[in-house]
């Protein structure tokens, strides 16, 4: 397995990774800021508080290449064979930020610094909008002025924000801009708020193994059940890390929602116009990122559609070039590789 991979497209397919990380200085030092005045949620304390400050191998080389945006990030893609990456500023964006004003700010210059990136490397970066989902408002202008000023394709949202979940009325402003505008939502983890990590960090388990796909399936499930995609039908909702592993519960989780709203259960849970499959294969895009395995990427196939799932590395996270030998020997046929590496994020981003 050691082969080059190459980059061009003589395999049969372009090669586009559609959840790869960068971060900025200024984003950075606010949320370290954070952790030593104990102003961080626990999520951003262990997460931040060990990628900001341990001296290991595997956080220098991360901190180094998140805040890179030109050679070395070049290389990695050559060296792995990645045409072109979808980036978005690394997690959890500005969310943890309490200072609304402080957050916008980065969030918008961390879009200008990443549009500028976009700009000298057009054909191998594609750029996702960052926002402050603390002002709904000014995230919807920011989204417009990304789609339209800057060139990007989508939005990472880091998931909850404090505690809060974009199907709460006060997020309308950002789903409606999304819906309208034709702006892929990309709901991307971060550690789980104050009043779910419970245990979690005692045990070694909130973070990217375990605790982050609990709680961003979690804020999924919520979008899912409380009928957002009835409102926008339009509306496309990227998750990562094998949709977060929604395709694998789909029917527990279809069965008793159904069981739940006949029974009348919860004041929140209301009859929606299908069932939960419907959007998993209507509204949801899923991509592979840290599951390089055949066996789940094509449990997501067969659950949501051949069309409907879409590569990714997670840079500088998990940069493991031997993960994309394996995925180009999946046995599927060429077209199924194809769309899975190139055609579906093309369709989705629209590229
Ligand atoms: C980790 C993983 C961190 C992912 C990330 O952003 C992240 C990690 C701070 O390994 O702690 O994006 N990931 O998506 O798997
Ligand atoms: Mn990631």
């Amino acid at each position: 397995m050691t082969e080059e991979l190459k980059t061009g497209g003589q395999h049969g397919y372009l090669r586009i990774a559609t959840e790869e990380a960068f971060a900025t200085e200024e984003q950075i030092n606010a949320i370290l800021r954070l952790v030593k005045e104990g102003r961080a949620d626990k999520g951003t304390v262990s997460l931040w508080g060990f990628y900001g400050t341990s001296p290991s191998e595997r956080t220098t080389f991360i901190r180094e290449r998140l805040l890179d945006l030109g050679d070395l990030r070049l290389a990695a893609m050559d060296e792995a064979g990645i045409d072109k990456a979808v980036l978005a500023l690394t997690s959890p964006g500005v969310q943890s930020i309490h200072d609304v004003e402080e957050a916008k700010g980065i969030a918008s210059r961390a879009n200008d610094h990443l549009a500028t990136a976009c700009e000298r490397h057009p054909d191998r970066f594609i750029g996702m909008t960052a926002i402050c989902p603390q002002d709904p408002e000014w995230s919807a202008q920011e989204l417009k002025r990304g789609k339209e000023e800057l060139g990007f394709v989508g939005v990472q949202v880091n998931s909850h924000t404090h505690g809060h979940y974009l199907d709460e009325p006060q997020f309308d402003p950002i789903l409606r801009a999304c819906a309208d505008m034709g702006i892929p939502l990309y709901i991307h983890p971060q550690g789980p708020p104050d009043e779910m990590i419970g245990s979690m960090v005692d045990a070694g388990l909130e973070g990217a193994i375990f605790g982050f796909a609990m709680e961003t399936s979690f804020h999924a499930l919520r979008l899912l059940t409380t009928g957002v995609f009835d409102r926008y039908p339009s509306l496309d909702l990227v998750l990562g890390h094998g949709a977060e592993g929604l395709p694998f519960w789909i029917d527990r989780l279809n069965y008793m929602f159904n069981a739940g709203v006949r029974s009348q259960r919860y004041e929140r849970l209301k009859p929606l116009q299908h069932n939960l499959h419907h959007y998993l294969r209507n509204n949801v895009w899923g991509t592979n990122s840290g599951l390089p395995s055949p066996a789940s990427i094509k449990l997501m196939m067969d659950v949501m559609g051949e069309d409907r799932v879409l590569y990714a590395m997670d840079y500088p996270y998990q940069y493991v070039p031997d993960e994309v030998r394996m995925l180009d020997a999946m046995d599927i046929t060429d077209e199924t590789k194809r769309k899975f590496f190139q055609t579906n994020a093309e369709r989705l981003f629209n590229l």
